[in-house]
């Protein structure tokens, strides 16, 4: 049994649409273990985001995201790491393949809809980042 940390981003939270990408996670045998909605600060972002700093987009990233309404949650399952980065598809809903998260609902590659954890490490560290004490 796996843990990853999942993010309902705001252009998503913004379209009505939680309950959608939440179910598609329930129907694939994925379990939500924690669930908030929280409005992050810029410092939060930053270290959750650690790894992208100093690349082009990072702070439009941080903007995009800071202060503004999204789902936090814990998902946990069977190889649940993976099964979440498959159903969330490609970085860029263009490039996402059909009937995944970001290919029904992302809007532009920084507009993507979700963040899925990448490995057991990052999932590891993000779930205290967003779920600390
Ligand atoms: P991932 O979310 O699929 O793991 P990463 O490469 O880790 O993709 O990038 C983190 C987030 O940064 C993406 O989900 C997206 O919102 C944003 N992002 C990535 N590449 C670009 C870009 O080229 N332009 C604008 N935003 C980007
Ligand atoms: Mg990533």
């Amino acid at each position: 049994m796996e843990r990853t940390l999942v993010l309902i981003k705001p252009d998503a939270v913004k379209k009505n649409i939680i309950g959608k990408i939440i179910s598609i996670y329930e129907e694939h045998n994925l379990v939500v273990e924690k669930l908030k909605m929280i409005s992050p600060t810029r410092k939060l972002l930053r270290e959750h985001y650690e790894e992208h700093e100093g690349k082009s987009f990072f702070e439009e990233l941080l903007s995009s995201l800071d202060s503004k309404e999204i789902i936090v949650m814990i998902i946990r399952g069977e190889r649940a790491i993976s099964v979440v980065r498959s159903l969330n598809g490609a970085t860029d809903p263009v490039k996402a393949k059909e009937g995944t998260v970001r290919n029904l609902y992302g809007s532009s590659i920084r507009h993507n809809a979700v963040h899925g954890s990448s490995d057991t490490e990052a999932a590891e560290r993000e779930i205290k980042i967003w779920f600390a004490g």
